[in-house]
């Protein structure tokens, strides 16, 4: 079944905020942290030091029962054996992505207004990422924050999983997930933390704590 883990929390790697430490080591401590989706997102190195990277990060999420994602790349994903590939807005659309990917691949797309995200529900994508749901400094071109009221909204129209993204930390995790979001992406929060399995414990924390 082509459907994201019913899960909370969506980490994204990024080896330039990981404080010194490599992507696998960041993603080894996701994944013992119990998070159950990995997207592999890097901007800054060699096509062969990616796929390096993504067939030993495949491995290791297939033997933690974790999916798998490719920021952007679908050779990259096919060839490693992801289980999802995520398009932003300048790549390629949803229904070029699954002519190349086959049946079986999530396919995930960005979508920062509900023209782009009716867009992409049309061409078939699986997923949306909404976002930035705040202020962030990760992504240069990330735009203005759309804020929660997008997220509602798309809620309301869209059948299909939301995935929140943006400025989102352990202390607003609830509010994101409580307006409709399937779950939180999150990169400085997660890779930025000194301790990674904190960090995915204070965001579990907050979002089972009573109120708000
Ligand atoms: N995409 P952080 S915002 C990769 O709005 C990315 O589509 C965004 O990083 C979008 O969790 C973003 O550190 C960066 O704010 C998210």
């Amino acid at each position: 079944m082509r459907s994201l883990p019913q899960t909370d929390i969506y980490g994204i790697t990024c080896e330039a905020l990981s404080r010194g430490r490599d992507n696998l080591t960041v993603v080894r401590e996701l994944l013992a942290a119990g998070v159950k989706i990995i997207q592999y997102r890097e901007k800054a190195k060699t096509i062969k030091e990616k796929y390096a990277e993504c067939l030993a990060i495949s491995k290791m999420c297939r033997e933690a029962g974790a999916l798998f994602v490719v920021n952007d790349d679908e050779d990259l994903a096919l060839l490693t054996g992801a289980g999802a590939v995520h398009v932003g807005q300048d790549d390629l659309p949803a229904d070029a992505v699954r002519k190349l990917v086959g049946p079986e691949v999530i396919v995930g797309v960005s979508a920062g207004s509900m023209e782009e995200a009716r867009d992409a529900v049309a061409r078939g994508a699986d997923y949306l990422g909404v976002g930035p749901i705040y202020r962030t400094a990760t992504k240069e071109d990330a735009g203005e924050a759309v804020g929660l009221a997008l997220l509602q909204t798309m809620s309301r129209t869209f059948t299909l999983p939301l995935v929140a993204i943006g400025g989102i930390t352990p202390s607003n995790i609830k509010e994101v997930m409580r307006l409709g979001a399937a779950c939180a992406a999150m990169i400085s929060a997660l890779v930025g933390a000194e301790d990674i399995a904190a960090a995915v414990r204070a965001a579990r924390r907050s979002l089972h704590e009573g109120g708000r």
